[in-house]
């Protein structure tokens, strides 16, 4: 074995849809990981554009929202020379992988998944074939890359299967092809909950402005909003999800700013009110984001710096994705183009 495969770096695939300004629950998820895995990994992260008109978006909010996630991930510490940092719609191989995959998957299996069932009761109005197709379309995304691992938030998870399954299939029919990527869920933060509906997750698109704390809101806005966070009728900071959803929600958010462990939040708060915990909380929140936000503030208008980084990486990500695709051509019996 040459030092070259021992020394091998696994690689890293995930991605943030530019469907609105990103959350905490997008942040402590997703993105604060993404930075601590680049050192170790081969990581690829994209702006999965595409996914995001499974719901109806604005032309013009969806282009600024993408710069805006390219933005985020330098903000929040992505070396865009060791990581591959491009937009989903600029590698097509992802919508054409997505159609061969499309006939190795099932109906049944599609519709047994939860994000289309609540999507599709949010958006009653336009419950459209993508919508339904959505983790066909990230499987392909992940599948192209030969991805060993997916850093995604607890509500991926069923999609992160879907593709498992969907790549073990294919493999079984035509001998190994794709490489089977596993889950990194982190220990903590992988479900913020929305701090006025504590049984549901956070989410960009939701309409209530009170439900989520935005990495890019105001000092005074995030405190705001963590004064106003839904709490209970009893007086102890405990950690119980079933019973006191909202306390134990900012606990969740409280531990993923500081590091701190339940069982040290719980005597940290032991006899303290909600209504000072609530501020402790949003000062964490807020002081961790501060850095994020001078920086983004400095990054967003460099679209010249923004666009050569875009340019770049898709091109690697190009290269990588075509790779895969002709292999998959190839084995499904398509005649490879003659020029
Ligand atoms: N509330 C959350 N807690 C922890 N992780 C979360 N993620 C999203 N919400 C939470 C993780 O963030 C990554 C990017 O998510 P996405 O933008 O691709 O799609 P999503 O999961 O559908 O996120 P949203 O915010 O709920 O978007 P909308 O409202 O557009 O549907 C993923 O790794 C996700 O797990």
């Amino acid at each position: 074995m040459t030092e070259d495969i021992i020394n091998k770096k696994k690689r890293i695939f995930s991605g943030i849809q530019p469907s609105g300004n990103l959350t905490i629950g997008n942040y402590f998820g997703a993105l604060k990981n993404f930075g601590a895995l680049q050192n170790d990994y081969e990581c690829i992260y994209c702006i999965v554009d595409l996914h995001s008109l499974t719901v109806r978006q604005e032309p013009k909010n969806l282009r600024q929202h993408s710069y805006s996630v390219l933005a985020l991930y330098l903000a929040t510490g992505l070396d865009p020379e060791q990581n591959t940092l491009f937009i989903q719609s600029h590698v097509s191989a992802h919508a054409e992988l997505s159609w061969i995959l499309n006939c190795y998957t099932y109906m049944g299996e599609l519709s047994r998944m939860t994000q289309f069932k609540d999507k599709s009761s949010k958006h009653a109005d336009n419950i459209n074939a993508g919508l339904f197709d959505y983790p066909v379309l990230m499987a392909a995304d992940i599948l192209l890359y030969q991805a060993d691992l997916v850093p995604v938030g607890q509500d991926q998870k069923q999609h992160l299967e879907l593709s498992r399954d969907i790549a073990d299939r294919f493999n079984k029919i035509y001998s190994d092809t794709f490489v089977i990527p596993e889950p990194y869920i982190p220990k903590v933060g992988n479900k913020i909950m929305s701090l006025q509906e504590p049984e549901r997750k956070m989410s960009k698109s939701d309409e209530n402005e009170n439900n989520f704390v935005l990495i890019l809101d105001p000092y005074d806005t995030i405190i705001r909003k963590f004064k106003r966070a839904v709490t209970d009728s009893e007086k102890e900071i405990r950690f119980d999800p079933v019973n006191k959803a909202g306390i134990s929600n900012l606990m969740g958010i409280y531990s993923s700013a500081t590091g701190k462990s339940i069982a040290d939040i719980e005597k940290e708060f032991s006899g303290i009110n909600y209504g000072e915990f609530k501020i402790a909380v949003g000062e964490a929140v807020a002081n961790e984001l501060k850095p994020i936000q001078e920086k983004y503030n400095s990054l967003i208008n460099e679209k010249d710096y923004l666009n050569e980084i875009l340019k770049d990486s898709a091109q690697r990500a190009e290269h990588m994705a075509r790779k895969t695709l002709s292999k998959v051509y190839r084995k499904v019996g398509l005649v490879p183009r003659q020029f």
